[in-house]
Order: C-alpha cells, then structure tokens, then sequence
C-alpha cells in the first residue's frame, strides 16, 4: 500500500482518536493535508478533548478559558496562528483565516477575536459549569499561585495581584510545574500528508489550568508546538508547554530528520535536549516523515497514547510507546 495519505496525532482517549478518524475520512476523500489538520483538530475542539481542548477547560487564574492553535502548510512554509483567543471556540479555524487571508502569521488576545468575529465567527463565553467548577475549587484552595515564582506565601487573600520576593534562582527557574497524566492529557497536535503527498501540521489547545491571564504556551509557536517542512516532514508536541517552547523540539525534531536520522532518532534527540535540562518534564512528540514513516517519544509519562492512520490501518489506530 502507497506509504501515504498517512496522519499522526497525540492521545487517543477522550476524542483524540475521534479526531484522528476525521482526518483520515479528509484524507480518503482525497482531500488536503490542511483540511484534514484542521477538520481533525476542530472536532477535538468540538468535543473538548479531554477537557484541554476547546472550550470549558484550563480555566486562567481569572477563570477565563482562552486558546491558542496553528496550523502550518509544509510547501508554502506558510503559518496562521492565535494565542490566547477569548470567547471563539474555533481555535484553529480562526488561525486557518490567518493562513488563508492575511500577511502575519500569528494574532493574539481581543485582537484576535475581533479578527474572528470579522470574518463571521460567532462570539460566546468558553466557561461552561465545569471550568467555573474547576476554577472554583482551586480559589478555595487560596489561590495556590500554579505558576508564580517567588512571591508572597499568602499571595492574596482574594486573589489580588501577588508580592515579589525576591530574584528567580538560576535552579528555580528550572522547575517545570504544569503536570500531564493519562487524565489530564493537553495539546491536540497533528500532522497530515495527503494522497499528493503535500505536509501540514497544527495544533489546537486551552493551554495550561490556572495559568496567570496572557499565558500563552508552546501550541502557537512555530516550530515549538508544530513544524511541517515538504522536504523532510513534521512534528507536534503536547506536554509542558512553557518548558517546550524554550527548546522549539518540532523544528529540531524535523531538522534532524533532514540530516538524516531517522523519525524515532530525531524525536528522541529533541525530547533529549529539553530532558537534559529539565528531568521532570512531561510532555510528548509525534513525528511523521515525508516517506509516511512515523514516530513518538514521550517523558514523564508512563505512557503515551497516540493515533495513526494510513492505507495499512485502514482506519484511526491507537498506538502505545513507553516513557
Ligand atoms: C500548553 N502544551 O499550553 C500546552 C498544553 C498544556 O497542560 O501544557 N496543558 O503548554
């Protein structure tokens, strides 16, 4: 069976492998390699994939669910991203307006939205009982300040704005602090290559629970959450986003595989770089080569769910590896 149409993204419980057996369906109607990172992610954001994609999860410190999401063309190299997008639930459809209509490459915040909302998105809240739940719970917990650094031990005893102590330690800020597990799964990353053989890829998230309001993770950036190269391949990455993005790992995943290693090699030589650095991070890569061979690796995790799917599947297919 021809190697490709073939398509790769993270998890698989919860939706994830609803979304994967989306954009397989584009791509066996011989559709694009966009349209099927975009359909696929936008049913995650439909079904709120495990509550960390979409709308009504990873309520911010003010309670608000804001997204990020990109989506990149692997010819063009050509890249539409938002980042902390408020109240449109279309995360990564809004970054494909992005792509398709415009000369940037990424818009963030009430900017975004406005941009949105020009091009006939509908705007709603994206709190829904549950994240308010969420949120409600973690303000009872006196605000425990998730990802604040030296601050004030009793921040606020209603929230308000939290009192610097002293300069961040050099080993302080090496602390990663965002857990992922196999009920708290993050990003949707995906990566397609279509039956003409043309790559995207693109990822769609509501980041990070309780992160201080303008956070705005990994999922976006290019080459940190995706990448997508037609000479080589792509990759896209879901875990501690705030960590990832300082070492870009799916441009470095790809461009390993340009110098000629292998999927799984390249993967690990990107997770490797991040690791050295920072041992306790969690997070994940799925990397899938122009020739449709593809590969995880994960760290931190035990392991990682991921979904697959090509001609010798034949359908959406769950797939394991050890952390
Ligand atoms: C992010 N990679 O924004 C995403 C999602 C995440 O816990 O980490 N959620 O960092």
């Amino acid at each position: 069976a021809p190697a490709f149409p073939a398509v790769i993204n993270t998890w698989a419980q919860n939706g994830f492998e609803s979304a994967g057996a989306k954009a397989w369906e584009v791509l066996s109607e011989r559709g694009t390699a966009l349209d099927a990172v975009e359909r696929g992610c936008t049913l995650c954001e439909k079904l709120q994939c495990d509550g960390t994609v979409g709308f009504g999860g990873s309520p911010d410190e003010d309670g608000e669910t804001t997204l990020d999401a990109m989506i990149m063309d692997g010819v063009s190299m050509n890249i539409g991203a938002v980042s902390d997008l408020r109240r449109i639930p279309n995360a990564i459809s809004v970054a494909r307006k992005v792509l398709d209509h415009t000369a940037h490459t990424m818009l963030a915040g009430d900017q975004a939205t406005k941009f949105a909302m020009q091009l006939g998105f509908k705007q709603q809240s994206l709190s829904t009982n549950k994240s308010l739940e969420i949120w409600t719970q973690w303000k009872r917990k006196h605000c425990q300040p998730n990802f604040w650094r030296n601050v004030s031990p009793d921040p606020r005893s209603s929230c308000g704005p939290y009192k610097v102590l002293a300069k961040k330690s050099r080993m302080e800020s090496v602390r990663s602090s965002n857990e992922i597990n196999s009920q708290n799964h993050d990003t949707i990353g995906m990566v397609a290559i279509d039956a003409n053989g043309l790559i995207a890829a693109g990822t769609s998230t509501n980041g990070a629970r309780h992160k201080i309001p303008g956070r705005v993770g990994d999922s976006p950036i290019p080459g940190a959450g995706a990448y997508a190269d037609q000479d080589v391949g792509g990759a896209a990455a879901t875990g501690d986003g705030d960590v990832m993005m300082r070492f870009l790992p799916s441009f470095l995943a790809v461009e390993e595989m340009r110098r000629g290693q292998s999927p799984k090699q390249a993967a690990e030589t990107a997770m490797r770089r991040i690791v050295a650095k920072y041992p306790e991070f969690q997070g994940a890569m799925v990397v899938l080569r122009k020739d449709g061979q593809h590969a995880a690796v994960c760290h931190g995790l035990s392991t990682f769910p991921y979904t697959f799917a090509n001609n010798s599947t034949g359908k959406a297919t769950v797939y394991h590896v050890d952390c």
